[in-house]
C-alpha cells in the first residue's frame, strides 16, 4: 500500500485488529478450545482488512465514528474469513496456502475447518445484534444476510463452481464444455460472457463489499430520527459495485502476473484450471484498461461520498500487488 495512504489507514487498521481480537475472545470464552483456536488462527491471520476498512471509511463519510463502525467491520471480516476457510477446502478451491500461512484445514483438519467457518458466520450476527441500537442491529443483520447468502456470495460461489465443473447437476453433462457453456447449460443464462462473468463476481465478491459499505452507513445513520440518507446509501452502493469488480479484475491479473511470495497464496491456478477470468476473456491489456475505468468509477462515487480515503483506496487497488 502506498506510504501516504498506509499512514492514514494504519491507526484504523490497528483499531480493527484489536476489535477483531476482543470480540472473538469475549464472545467465544465458553466455547471448546479447539474451535476457538481454529477460528482465531484464520481470523487473526494477516489479512488486508479491506472490508472492515470500507465499513469504517463509509461510516466516517456518513458522519459517524470509528467506534460506531467497528462492530459491523468486525462482523464482515468474520464472514469474509469464513468464506476463505470454506473456499480453501478440498471440495471447493482446494488450497494449502492462505494469507501466507497453511490453510485452516491443513492446520486443523477438514472437520474443524468447516466448523470454524460455520462459527465465524454465526458470530458475525452475534456481533452486530448487540450494539449501536435496535434499528442499526436489524438493518446490519439484513445487510450481512443479503451479502453473504444465496443471492450474494454463496450464489456467486455456486455459479463459479458450476462453471468450474465442481458442482454437477442433472443439467450439466460435466467436464467437456468451456466454463461459459457449462454455465449456460445449467443456468439457462445466455447473456454475453462478460455480462455473466460480472454477474458472478458481483455476487461472489461484490456483494460483501456492498454489505461492508452499508454496515458503515447504517452504523452512522440508522438511529437518527430522519433515518438513513438514501443518496449516501446509493453512492455507497455505486462505490461498492465498482470497487468489487475492480478488486476481482486485479485479483485475476495477480493470478496471471504475481508470485506466491508476493500474493501470499497460490497463483497461476485460474489458467491451469481453464477458469472464466477477465484476462482469459479480455486479455491482460484490456483487463488493465478495465481496472483503470472501474477505478475511475469508484473514485467518482467516493467523491460523492466526500471521502478522499475511499478514493485513494480504489486507486491503490488498481495497482495492488497482493
Ligand atoms: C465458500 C460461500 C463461500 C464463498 C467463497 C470469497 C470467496 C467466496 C472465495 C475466495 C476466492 C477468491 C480468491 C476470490 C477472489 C476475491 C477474494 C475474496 C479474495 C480474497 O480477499 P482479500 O484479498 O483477502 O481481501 P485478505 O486475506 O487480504 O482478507
Amino acid at each position: 500500500m502506498p506510504g501516504k495512504l498506509w499512514d492514514e489507514l494504519k491507526s484504523r487498521q490497528t483499531r480493527i485488529e484489536s476489535a477483531l481480537k476482543s470480540h472473538l475472545d469475549s464472545l467465544t470464552q465458553d466455547a471448546p478450545e479447539p474451535i476457538r483456536a481454529a477460528m482465531g488462527y484464520s481470523l487473526m491471520a494477516p489479512g488486508k482488512r479491506l472490508r472492515p476498512l470500507l465499513a469504517v471509511l463509509a461510516c466516517e463519510a456518513a458522519g459517524g465514528t470509528i467506534e460506531q463502525a467497528l462492530p459491523g467491520g468486525v462482523a464482515i471480516e468474520m464472514v469474509h474469513t469464513y468464506s476463505l476457510i470454506h473456499d480453501d477446502l478440498p471440495a471447493m478451491d482446494d488450497d494449502d496456502l492462505r494469507r501466507g500461512m497453511p490453510t485452516c484445514h491443513k492446520k486443523y483438519g477438514e472437520a474443524l475447518a468447516i466448523l470454524a467457518g460455520d462459527a465465524l458466520l454465526t458470530l458475525a450476527f452475534h456481533v452486530v445484534a448487540g450494539v449501536n441500537g435496535p434499528r442499526t442491529a436489524a438493518v446490519s443483520c439484513l445487510a450481512i444476510a443479503e451479502g453473504a447468502g444465496a443471492v450474494g456470495m454463496v450464489g456467486g460461489q455456486t455459479l463459479d463452481l458450476i462453471a468450474d465443473g465442481r458442482i454437477s447437476t442433472d443439467l450439466a453433462s460435466g467436464g467437456r464444455e468451456s466454463p461459459v457453456e457449462t454455465l449456460t447449460e445449467v443456468t439457462g443464462d445466455s447473456r454475453p460472457p462478460l455480462a455473466r462473468l460480472e454477474d458472478l463476481h458481483a455476487r461472489k465478491t461484490g456483494a460483501l463489499f456492498r454489505s461492508s459499505l452499508r454496515l458503515g452507513v447504517y452504523a452512522a445513520q440508522a438511529e437518527r430520527p430522519e433515518g438513513v440518507n438514501t443518496k449516501t446509501l446509493a453512492a455507497a452502493d455505486r462505490y461498492a459495485a465498482a470497487f468489487g469488480l475492480l478488486f476481482q479484475v486485479t485479483d485475476d491479473l495477480l493470478d496471471v502476473e504475481s508470485t506466491a511470495d508476493k500474493a501470499g497464496k497460490r497463483v497461476g491456478k485460474d489458467a491451469a484450471r481453464g477458469k472464466l477470468t477477465y484476462p482469459g476473456l479480455l486479455g491482460v491489456e484490456e483487463s488493465r484498461r478495465k481496472a483503470a475505468e472501474l477505478g475511475r468509477q469508484a473514485v467518482t462515487a467516493a467523491e460523492e461520498l466526500g471521502s478522499p480515503l475511499l478514493a485513494s483506496l480504489a486507486q491503490y487497488v488498481v495497482t495492488r500487488e497482493r
